[in-house]
């Protein structure tokens, strides 16, 4: 069995957004097309409650893209974005939202969470693992935003856990900071997914 997992097309992402990604919104009518070809459509959702921990607004002193020391690791400090129940959370209002199953993550104050399986301690389970096994899932394609960072880990974490996971770079985006999305162009490759579409 083969799902889609859409990371992340939220409005936030897209141009115009608070964490805008370039580009981030071209990706949207490919997605939509892609989708009936799979056994299972998942979607995820960044969803933080105001005062998050990733925002450098909860952080005294420090600005967007600065880092922090945060009990599980470095963290990125980001701009405000996809608080729970804004404009800015909501899906991008072009998008299929027919899901299967929608994952939001991210909701801790003190711990962000990229990847869909495992929040930034890389221990504290989202629940995604259980939901594919369950259904008997284990191909995954992915798509979303941004490639560097949600859809990366998204994809090493599955790739870790046994998934046989295919990026479809023409249908991701990148925030590419400071050389970002080479690392982890390299980290996906290195963990054993395939990356096509580029
Ligand atoms: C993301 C930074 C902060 C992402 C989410 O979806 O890639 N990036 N929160
Ligand atoms: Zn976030």
């Amino acid at each position: 069995m083969h799902a889609l997992l859409v990371i992340d097309v939220q409005t936030d992402f897209c141009p115009g957004g608070a964490l805008a990604v370039a580009d981030g919104d071209a990706i949207v009518p490919g997605i939509n097309a892609l989708m009936e070809g799979f056994d299972a459509v998942i979607l995820t959702q960044d969803w933080h409650p105001a005062g998050h921990s990733s925002f450098a607004s909860s952080h005294p002193g420090k600005g967007p893209f600065e880092t922090y020391e945060a009990p599980y690791g470095t963290q990125v400090l980001w701009p405000d974005h996809c608080v729970q129940g804004t404009t800015g959370a909501a899906f991008h209002p072009g998008l299929r939202t027919d899901a299967d199953l929608i994952i939001r993550k991210g909701f801790r104050p003190a711990i962000d969470s990229y990847s869909a399986f495992f929040e930034n301690d890389h221990e504290t389970p989202t629940g995604l693992e259980g939901y594919l096994r369950t259904r008997g899932i284990d191909k995954l394609t992915l798509v979303g935003l941004a490639t560097d960072f949600c859809v990366n880990f998204s994809a090493v974490d599955a790739a870790k856990l046994g998934f046989d996971v295919e990026v479809r770079l023409d249908l991701c985006r990148a925030i590419d900071m400071e050389g970002s999305l080479a690392a982890a162009l390299d980290g996906m490759r290195g963990a054993g997914c395939r990356l096509t579409g580029a």
